[in-house]
């Protein structure tokens, strides 16, 4: 294995505990029914955005999913505004009117999470196409699940992508699930990076568990798509630990199924095994970052609480974006 400079990795845990510790909270506020709609966590998933996003420039675009809040997270965003757009108020970064799945930031290149399964595609191939016609020299990376893969934006987004030799990584985090349906049964083949080979593109399959795989492919990922030679497939394996949704009574799988995958494969627990094997960090140094985190998450959850709601007189405001995003 590599080495890794100290500042790196205590960037990669801090990015990951964010995650872990800011779904955990939204976890427990949905269950106590104080969060307006639905919520989707990326609890066990944390490795893939970390890993991938910590290579990326401010100004690279990203389109996420339902599932999005790790990978706006992960590309800069700021929980607090986050959390205050999931509790529905006015100080979060939709002034509360989009809730979970419309979180953006267009100022770090978080072009948004998306109700829409497959949603994205479309909106980092576009993005990709401005960038080349720009010659701004940014990348788009765009997030879909082992469901999401079998919708046919994905295949429209690639084969335009291909065609134009556009900046894009599709990214993949098979986590074995669409909703209720395992992938086992409504996906075509295992391992869905043989499907960049259709589209004349690189595809390869990756731990997505392991932050430092996720890390690996991620640079080589990025060295060829900047190298101007079209886009590039990652598929990262992982599980979803949590229901699909909060709430959801998961009937179609075993609770022994999700302790297995926790106790063996969580990414924060590998991240954990390597760094102190090779004592490139200590239980000390990563005691704190956590305790720096949880304090985080503590305050933009109490701020979120006491915040107020937007007025009715703001509903017909903001359907549109003056400017556009650069
Ligand atoms: C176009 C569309 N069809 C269906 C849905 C309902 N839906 C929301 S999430 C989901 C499953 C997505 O599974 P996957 O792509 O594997 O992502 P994961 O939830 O596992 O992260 C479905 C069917 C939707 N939101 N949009
Ligand atoms: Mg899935």
């Amino acid at each position: 294995m590599l080495a890794y400079k100290k500042e790196f990795l205590q960037n990669l845990y801090r990015t990951m505990v964010r995650i872990r510790l800011f779904e955990e909270k939204v976890g427990e506020c949905f269950l106590g029914g104080e969060l307006p709609g639905f919520v989707h966590l990326y609890i066990g998933e944390e490795a893939i955005a970390t890993g991938l996003l910590s290579e990326l420039n401010q100004d690279d675009y990203v389109a996420s999913t339902h599932r999005g809040h790790g990978h706006c997270i992960a590309k800069g965003a700021k929980i607090k505004p986050m959390m205050a757009e999931i509790f529905g108020k006015s100080t979060g970064y939709c002034k509360g009117k989009g809730g979970s799945m419309h979180i953006a930031d267009f100022s770090v290149g978080m072009l948004g999470a998306n109700g829409v399964v497959g949603g994205g595609i479309n909106l980092a191939v576009g993005a990709a196409l401005a960038a080349k016609m720009k010659k701004s020299g940014q990348v788009a990376v765009t997030f879909f699940g082992d469901g999401g893969a079998n919708r046919g934006t994905v295949h429209e987004g690639m084969n335009m992508a291909a065609i134009w030799k556009l900046p894009v990584i599709f990214v993949c985090e098979f986590n074995q699930y669409a909703s209720t349906t395992p992938s086992s049964y409504g996906t075509s083949v295992p391992n869905l990076a043989v499907r960049a080979q259709g589209y004349n593109m690189p595809g390869v399959t990756v731990d997505g568990n392991d932050v430092f795989a996720v890390n690996e492919a991620a640079k080589k990922a990025l060295e060829y798509v900047r190298a101007g030679n079209g886009p590039y497939m990652l598929e990262f394996k992982t599980y979803r630990i949590k229901g699909h949704y909060v709430g959801d009574p998961e009937l179609y799988r075993s609770k022994q199924e999700v302790q297995d995958h926790f106790d063996k494969n969580d990414p924060l627990k590998n991240f954990a095994k390597v760094v102190l094997a090779k004592k490139w960090l200590s239980q000390k140094d990563m005691d704190a970052i956590y305790a720096e985190v949880a304090a985080e998450v503590k305050t933009a959850v109490d701020d979120a609480r006491k915040d107020p709601y937007p007025t009715d007189s703001e509903l017909f405001n903001d359907y549109y974006v003056e400017g556009g995003v650069n």
